[in-house]
């Protein structure tokens, strides 16, 4: 690994910073709270903190909706505690990933405002404005100009009354999609991010980025029979530009840095061939990306926020090969098992009851010792799991909100929608950092802008760093591996055991080197059959013990 690549031998740990620890009492996490547990990171060995957005926003979707780009909502501090941060980070050698939410803005934002004033603002064409549908008046059912569904439901676009014209919002009413053609909003975009990284910032995670380049002429989706909405995602993912945007962007703004910028695209639906070409250096775009397959195999026949199908480990082990295997040569994974749009690790791939900390060390051992860059999701190494809500009154998230009302409104009863919004909310992820057993996880003082989840008063940082057995200390074990030991960075991939239905099994070698890993993904024993000849026990989540795999049991091994 050539040493610029720093980026593939660390492991990133995202902060939603709402959630992570609040300073001042009003029950929001912000940037003095981050820093004040900077040391905690640092014993955890953790290299790069992503922090979700900070930017000013009306926080329609928890800063995803971006009011103003160099500014820090007064919610989350100032610009000076962003340099504390910063400084803190690097002062302990970890570097600051920012989010940056380009795809869209907040509708306060002063070029939207600008945007929408006329027809013929300047900025009329930064965002993606289109007259009603032919032979419709403005506001008339189905005069929308295409039949998109906004991911957060109903039509993807909005009618403004002051120029009788609908934009475009991929997300919610309150984010509107920039328009990427305009070479205008590009610059703005990538002078706004020289800015950060003249700041310090050390990288960018990149929302939605694969959603910049849109189909010519946005045409119609091809709806189901009987419904008006249909999905636009071969649409607006992946269009004929999105290549020519990254590899401008990477010129503009990332080419003859002094040091390496870490790069991270979000790209829903991204296949392993698209993958590869954004993440084959020699195209300068992005150094990784994250991908979604392996967190949406669980979708039942009404995708992200119907009722879950049982997820087969056969699955869930295939599509993580394709995935090793298809970005070996060239390009980098990214791994992970949870973020701040996804229901809780433990509770969706392992067992949040009787195994919890068994199966929570077992997901960061497969996970860490797969070839790519690991994510640790604020409270993963705690063994966080989803949490309870009584009614619809405890969710606070807007694409969960808006599913239940659009459900209730089709006829839909509660009961259906809160049995399957506990399993797949992303309030799931957003409930506070759980650091003590006193009130409210003492997350806050005051009262925080959503419940913790109960089992605060065992499942702690204080109580994990304390327990030298605990989850907390087994991901410091494992990040310290792949310091001490190249196989893991550097490793090939080669599924073992295929067609085992509970037992996953890998290995990576490298230089005559093998790592072997063996994970129980089942509550009951197991005996797999591989020759140990040779291998030497490195790491487990149990005694060493000969015979059969214990329930969620791990074992690593090595040889060489
Ligand atoms: O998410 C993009 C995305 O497509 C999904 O993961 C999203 O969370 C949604 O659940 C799809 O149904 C990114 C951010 O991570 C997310 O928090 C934002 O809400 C979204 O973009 C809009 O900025
Ligand atoms: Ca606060």
């Amino acid at each position: 690994i050539h040493t610029d690549d720093w980026w593939k031998s660390a492991v990133v740990y995202q902060v939603y910073p709402r959630s992570f620890a609040d300073s001042n009492g009003d029950g929001i996490g912000d940037l003095p709270g981050i820093i004040d547990k900077l040391d905690y990171l640092a014993e955890l060995g953790v290299d790069v903190v992503w922090l979700s957005p900070i930017y000013a926003s009306p926080q329609a979707d928890n800063g995803y909706d971006i009011s103003d780009y160099y500014a820090v909502d007064p919610v989350f501090g100032n610009i000076g505690d962003l340099d504390r941060l910063i400084a803190g980070l690097h002062a302990r050698g970890m570097k600051l990933m920012m989010d940056l939410v380009v795809n869209h803005t907040s509708d306060e934002h002063p070029w939207f405002v600008e945007s929408s004033s006329s027809l013929d603002n300047p900025k009329r064409d930064w965002y993606i404005w289109r007259k009603p549908r032919e032979g419709f008046a403005p506001g008339e059912p189905g005069a929308e100009p295409n039949n998109w569904a906004s991911l957060f439901f109903g039509p993807a676009w909005q009618l403004d009354g002051r120029t009788q014209e609908y934009y475009l919002h991929l997300f919610a009413v309150k984010q509107a999609d920039l328009n990427w053609e305009n070479p205008e909003v590009r610059q703005a975009v990538y002078e706004m991010m020289r800015w950060w990284l003249d700041r310090g910032v050390d990288g960018f995670r990149m929302d939605v980025i694969n959603f910049i380049s849109k189909a010519e002429g946005l045409p119609d989706g091809a709806a189901s029979p009987g419904t008006a909405l249909a999905s636009g995602f071969p649409l607006f993912s992946y269009g004929p530009r999105i290549h020519e945007y990254l590899q401008e962007m990477h010129q503009a703004v990332f080419a003859g840095r002094p040091e390496h910028i870490l790069t991270v695209g979000e790209m829903p639906g991204a296949s392993v061939e698209q993958a590869r070409l954004y993440t084959d250096q020699e195209r300068a775009e992005v150094d990784m990306v994250f991908q979604f397959e392996h967190v949406e195999l669980d979708y039942g026949p009404d995708g992200r926020y119907g009722d879950a199908r049982p997820l087969p480990l056969v699955d869930l082990k295939a599509s993580l090969a394709t995935w090793q295997l298809g970005l070996s040569d060239v390009g980098w994974n990214s791994l992970y098992w949870g973020n701040h749009d996804q229901p809780r690790a433990v509770s969706r791939f392992g067992d949040d009851g009787e195994y919890r900390q068994q199966s929570a060390k077992l997901l960061g051992t497969v996970l860490h010792l797969l070839r790519g860059t690991p994510y640790v999701y604020q409270g993963e190494e705690l063994g966080m799991s989803n949490t309870v809500f009584e009614t619809i009154n405890d969710v606070r998230d807007i694409e969960s909100l808006r599913y239940y009302a659009e459900q209730r409104a089709l006829g839909t009863d509660d009961e259906t929608l809160m049995r399957r919004l506990r399993v797949t909310s992303r309030d799931n992820a957003r409930t506070p950092m759980q650091w003590t057993d006193a009130a409210h996880a003492g997350f806050t003082t005051g009262t925080p802008w959503i419940a913790a989840t109960p089992d605060y008063a065992t499942v702690n940082a204080a109580a994990a760093v304390a327990d030298p057995d605990s989850i907390f200390h087994h991901y410091r074990r494992l990040i310290a591996l792949r310091k001490s030991d190249p196989v893991v960075v550097n490793g090939d991939f080669r599924l073992l055991l295929p067609n085992h239905e509970t037992v996953f099994a890998y290995e990576r070698a490298w230089e005559g080197r093998v790592l072997r890993v063996v994970a129980n993904f089942s509550s009951v024993h197991t005996s797999v059959e591989l020759d140990d000849e040779g291998f030497e026990p490195l790491l487990s989540n149990y005694d060493a013990s000969p015979g059969a795999l214990r329930p969620w049991e791990v074992r690593v091994s090595a040889k060489g």
